[in-house]
Formats: C-alpha cells, structure tokens, sequence
C-alpha cells in the first residue's frame, strides 16, 4: 500500500544539513577586481558579480559561465584613480524580479559618492538611462568611501559610508550629525522616484542634523549584512593602524548607535595622533575585536561577513569573516554580546593546488550558501568536502 505522506511546513523550512568539513570550489573565475556578489529573492542558480571599474555580469552557478554582455557597465563614470573607489556595492529590490530595481554604490570621477537606482527590464541588461541619482556627496579623500548598501528586514534601504578618508578622520565627520560620511543610512525607496526619509529615523527632529542618518562613528564600514532569520545587523568596521573589529545589532534595535570612531578603534582609544578617548556614552563596543599583523588571527583590514544560513553544519549559526591583506576566513559564535567559540578555517578553505589571495567580499545565495570574492580574480562556493 502506498502511504501518502503530508511533510509539515516545519520541516520544509528546515535546511538540509552537511556534516562534512567546509572547503571551497570555484564558482566563476577570470573577474578583474571582483568586489561583491548577490542574488536577488527568488533565483536559485544566478549570481551577479560586480567589477570595481564599474561592470556587473551574471554567472550561471551551474556551468559558471558569465554573462556575454553586461549585466551593467557604467565605467565612463566610475573613479578608477583611488583603490578604494569605484563601483562597490549593489542592492537588489526585495521584488527585483517584477520590478526590475535595484540600487548601486559608486564613486564617480568627480569623486562623488552616488547612489543610483536602476532599472533593468528584461533582467540581463541595463539601459545606463534608466538610472535616477537619489544621494550624490563629495568624497573629501580618496580612500574610505564606504560601498555597501542593502534593504534591510524592515523594507529600507540602508548603505554603510566611511569617514571620508585621510588619516584619523581629520575633519571628525564620524561623529559629526551633519554629514553622511561616517553614517550608516537609511531611507525609504518604496515610492516611484527619490526616496524619504522614514519618520522613525533617530535624528529627524533634531537641528543640523542629516534626517537620513540610521547609526554613527563608523570608519569605514566594508561589508555589513544582515541575518537571513534573524534580521540581525552585522559589521565589519575598518581599523587604523592597531585594531580591526566587528559589530552586532539585533534585529529591531540600533536606531542613532554610535559606534565610536574616531574616539574608539577597535575596543580602545584610538592609539595613535593623540585622536583617541573614552567610550561615547552609550557607544556600541565592538564583539570582537583583533590587532594588526601577519599572524593567524591578525590581519590589517576587516571584511565583514554573514551569519552562516547554508547547509554545511560545521559553519551553522556562526558570523564567518575575513581580512583582506591577510588573507585569513574565521569565524564565531555570539555568546552573551561577544564573540565565542572561535574558529580558523583558513586551511579548510583553499581551492586545490591554488591559495586565496585578497577577501574583498563574501557572498550569500537564498538557501544560505557563502561565496567568497577573491579581489585577484575568482569566485568561490563554500561547500562540504
Ligand atoms: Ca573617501
Ligand atoms: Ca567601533
């Protein structure tokens, strides 16, 4: 007798677990300066990868063969001059797939920061005329211009700008209420064009300071996301010349936060240029923090990552990260506010016969897998070996 079986929703909505060890396979290669990666709601075996010079492809996961043309090119205005300008992040719309929108980060030649919204409609290509600017703001230096950008749980659209750049945010914009820089943002791009500022932004009612502003006193922040199931708000902030630190946000929770820059790097005063002092009251400390240098859980610039969503049980429930120079991938547990249960997995995960040279960015697919982007060209999957 054939027994028919009804699967609880329950059970649907649990992942697929692996229990073998996390490694990595190649997704797509031959990318020049790969920065970012996504998948918009909805797709399964896409993945779009931006070039910082200003072009985005589309990878087929299943063969990893990109896209022939573009999915975007707007180089002729995007900077190329600074190493951290140029086309650095991207955010779908949670209904891209029957919109066609999303919205990029770039810095243009002028050296501007711009935020542009896009529409594509057959969702292979890009008509660079169809992009509407919704925040353009000069970049004082060249470095430190921020670049992500993404919808959080609550429908808005956040984007994460560094200090502006130079040394020891000289003209403090960090903890300056009345610029963008140094600011996490968020606004409101449900509308038809621009974009408003949601009523219960923290500083809306306050004088000189910029509506738009979510959350302060970040570096530069490179590479923040939030939990696929928890809404969570996680951050890697780029240290100076002594610490590097990640910051955590629950879900809900961090409407005017300051997270202390440039009072604070890491968990300290600012060691150097006499900038540093106490914690701001009331500042968010960082949950885990680590020192400049070449060795094993050291490194020189924070990249920020996910909290593992995917099916390999070694990695579940863990925030994985990176260091760009140092090209280490670790990960934690969060235990009580601050990081436990730490783990290396940079020996675990190294392509066969080749090495991981520059994490510049990590990626997540809708089932929770992690990408990784290698700046020197490749893409990788983590997957159980
Ligand atoms: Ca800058
Ligand atoms: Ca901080």
């Amino acid at each position: 007798m054939i027994k028919k079986f009804v699967i609880p929703l329950a059970f649907l909505a649990t992942m697929p677990t692996s229990h073998g060890k996390p490694g990595v396979e190649i997704a797509a290669t031959g990318f020049e300066r790969p920065v970012w990666a996504g998948m918009p709601s909805g797709l399964k075996e896409k993945l779009w990868v931006m070039e910082q010079a200003g072009q985005v492809w589309i990878v087929d996961l299943k063969t990893g063969e990109r896209s022939k043309t573009p999915f975007l090119d707007i180089r002729k205005d995007v900077s190329r001059v600074g190493n951290e300008e140029g086309l650095l992040g991207l955010a779908f719309a949670p209904d891209f797939l029957k919109s066609g929108r999303y919205y990029v980060n770039f810095t243009n030649k002028e050296h501007h920061t711009r935020i542009i919204r896009f529409k594509t409609g057959d969702q292979t290509t890009t008509d660079p005329a169809s992009g509407e600017t919704l925040i353009d703001f000069k970049q004082p230096y060249q470095n430190h211009n921020g670049g992500w950008i993404c919808f959080g749980p609550d429908g808005m659209l956040y984007i994460g700008n560094g200090d502006g750049g130079s040394a020891n945010d000289p003209e403090q914009h960090s903890q300056s209420l009345d610029t963008f820089l140094g600011k996490i943002l968020r606004i409101d791009v449900s509308g038809d064009t621009g974009y408003t500022v949601p009523p219960d932004n923290p500083f809306v009612k306050k004088a000189d300071a910029k509506p738009e502003i979510w959350a302060y006193g970040v570096r530069n922040p490179w590479r923040c996301s939030f939990d696929r199931i928890t809404g969570d708000f996680w951050m890697g902030d780029v240290g100076q010349n002594a610490w590097e630190e990640i910051d955590f946000m629950q879900a809900g929770k961090g409407a005017g936060a300051n997270y202390g820059w440039r009072l604070r790097e890491g968990a300290v005063p600012t060691p150097a240029n006499g900038v540093g002092g106490e914690s701001p009251a009331g500042a968010i400390e960082p949950v885990y923090v680590y020192k400049h240098g070449g060795g094993n859980t050291e490194g020189f610039s924070v990249t920020g990552g996910y909290l593992y969503r995917g099916p390999i049980k070694a990695l579940q429930g863990r925030y994985v990260f990176a260091d760009f120079q140092n090209p280490r991938i670790w990960s934690f547990r969060l235990n009580d506010g601050k990081a436990a249960d730490f783990a290396d997995h940079t020996a675990d995960l190294q392509p066969d016969g080749g090495k991981i040279k520059f994490i510049s960015s990590f990626a997540e697919s809708n089932n929770g897998d992690l990408f990784i982007i290698d700046h020197s060209g490749p893409v990788y999957r983590i997957v159980e070996k």
